[in-house]
């Protein structure tokens, strides 16, 4: 590896190396320019990943498509098989694959393997599914015709992921568009090249076991190289998951060619805490949404909606919370120490706020200086706006990208700092009058991925999902807005861009559906009773 240290032995039980290539079409290869990739713990080189080109998605197109037509042909049962080694291979490489999503994104040790876990989940998941899914069967208003309903498969599916969730979203999709007959083509986010790598070996392995052609296939790489994956037509869907922004122009593109797309974006999720919610509750709730994966899930909690009665006292007991994971104290202590020895070591002895595979650490490092960039821009436009920091506010300063944990407070719900989504650990507190005027405020933004009201008032309880309710993908009552399970579905409406992945019947986006309607009268009848012949 680029740095020589033990730490990283394990990345060779996952087929990383110091150099790899970021193209899987059924052989390694990458023509691209080499990228190196961080841990941002400490901001060390773990290795090299050679991108593919323009060129090589083209390429892996191709060999999609045709291996498309061979994948299509295998009974969704059989299918569902192979979903199912895929999955058993997972659970194997468990431990190390998880610590690598670890290391390469900086959430902490058992978020990685909770990721990767998540991957096992729904491809479990797409096994069962391979034997149940199924289309309908209506009457006809003809008598002996039948109306058949079928679900079949698309082609080619391209995945486009985010670095937040590097291993599991393209589980999500890959599993589900398997089971159901067609190939992927996945390009991960670039700064997370080696957890796609290393998720795209354990694919491979039970490919080439199974004697199966190239049906997953991975082509890392930029902006220019996902253009190619959007705009071709030979690309039936494209599942796209990351900024509001980039999501409207990949829908654009690809509805412009009249492609299938399955946007998952930005969220601005609120928790609600009602005058008579259970507290002990919403306190767990708001540490684990608000600073979870350091804030850089797109569930994170990023604003606390809560009664007046319980306002103060929500702000107080949640900084006393904030101040149990990072200690002020301990950060000096640190700063001295960095003098003295490695950051590594430093951050090791920092409880809480550390090192993301430290056992003692709650909160990783953001993953890139551009969070560090959003944090600071959206701290600077909060406190100019008029909030209060009521805990944090500040980048550490470490060969990391560590940043505090931050509440701020006072700011009007219709803040412009308030409604945008910055991916970091920041929460802004509201105090609000009435149930009413909570419903509305956490639907007046852009965004509608997820929410999670805390009541046990139930009339309240029924207005949240009733509605006039919440208007997100999720609507949680009593628990977290962050951490949902695979077995509903997931995604959100508006900004968020309407898609939904993972469970219940979201496996109908990556299939066609054909309604076939069959005369065995003998007899030519038109419908409506419509008379034409001569
Ligand atoms: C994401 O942040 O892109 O609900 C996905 C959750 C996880 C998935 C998050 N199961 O927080």
């Amino acid at each position: 590896y680029l740095i020589d240290t033990p730490e990283y032995d394990f990345l060779k039980d996952i087929g990383i190396e110091r150099e790899n290539f970021g193209v899987y079409n059924g052989s390694w290869q990458g023509s691209g320019e080499v990228i190196t990739s961080i841990d941002p713990g400490t901001g060390r080189k773990i290795a090299n990943i050679r991108m593919g080109s323009v060129q090589e998605m083209d390429e892996a197109i191709q060999i999609g498509v045709k291996a498309y037509e061979q994948w299509s042909q295998v009974p969704a049962p059989v299918r569902g098989d192979v979903i199912r080694q895929i999955g058993e291979e997972m659970r194997k490489y468990k431990e190390p694959l998880g610590k690598l999503v670890s290391l390469e994104v900086g959430k902490i040790h058992s978020e990685g393997q909770g990721e990767v876990q998540e991957f096992i989940d729904i491809c479990d998941y797409a096994a069962g599914l391979s034997r149940i899914y199924s289309g309908q069967v209506i009457n006809s208003e003809r008598p002996e015709h039948i109306i058949l309903e079928a679900w079949r498969p698309l082609g080619l599916v391209g995945v486009i992921s985010a670095y937040n969730f590097p291993n599991a979203v393209f589980g999500w999709n890959a599993a589900i568009a398997l089971t159901t007959g067609n190939s992927v083509l996945w390009k991960g986010a670039p700064t997370t090249s080696l957890v796609s790598v290393a998720t795209m070996k354990v694919l491979a392995e039970v490919l080439n076991r199974n004697k199966l052609p190239p049906i997953a296939t991975l082509c890392q790489g930029g902006a220019n190289v996902g253009q190619q994956l959007v705009s071709d037509a030979r690309v039936k869907l494209v599942s796209f998951t990351g900024s509001c922004a980039t999501g409207r122009n990949v829908g654009v593109e690809v509805q412009k060619r009249f492609g299938k797309v399955i946007l998952e974006l930005g969220g601005n999720n609120a928790l609600i805490v009602d005058q008579d919610a259970n507290f002990q509750m919403v306190l767990e709730a708001a540490l684990f949404g608000c600073i979870g994966t350091s804030g850089q899930r797109c569930t994170t909690t990023r604003r606390i909606i809560v009664h007046e009665k319980l306002y103060d006292r929500l702000v107080k007991e949640l900084v006393a919370k904030y101040k149990q994971v990072y200690n002020s104290l301990f950060l000096i202590f640190s700063l001295v120490m960095n003098q003295l020895n490695s950051v590594y070591f430093i951050l090791q002895v920092l409880p809480k706020v550390g090192h993301q595979l430290d056992p003692n650490t709650l909160v990783g490092p953001v993953h890139s200086q551009q969070n560090i960039e959003h944090y600071k821009a959206a701290i600077a436009e909060a406190v100019k706006l008029g909030g209060k920091i009521a805990f944090g506010g500040k980048v550490i300063q470490s060969d990391g990208f560590y940043t505090e944990p931050t509440i701020i407070t006072d700011l009007p719900h219709d803040s412009p700092v308030v409604h945008r989504e910055t991916f970091a650990p920041i929460v802004y507190v509201l105090k609000a009058k009435s149930i009413e005027q909570t419903i509305a405020w956490n639907n007046e933004v852009d965004q509608g991925l997820s929410s999670a009201i805390f009541t046990e008032n139930i009339s309240n309880a029924f207005k949240w999902i009733g509605p006039q309710g919440s208007d997100c993908g999720i609507v949680n009552i009593n628990t977290t807005t962050n951490g949902a399970e695979i077995g509903g579905a997931f995604g959100g409406e508006k900004h968020t861009g309407g898609g939904r992945e993972s469970g219940s019947d979201a496996w109908k986006q990556y299939c066609k559906r054909s309604t076939i309607t069959l005369n065995h009268s003998g007899k030519l009848a038109c419908a409506q009773g419509v008379v034409f012949n001569v």
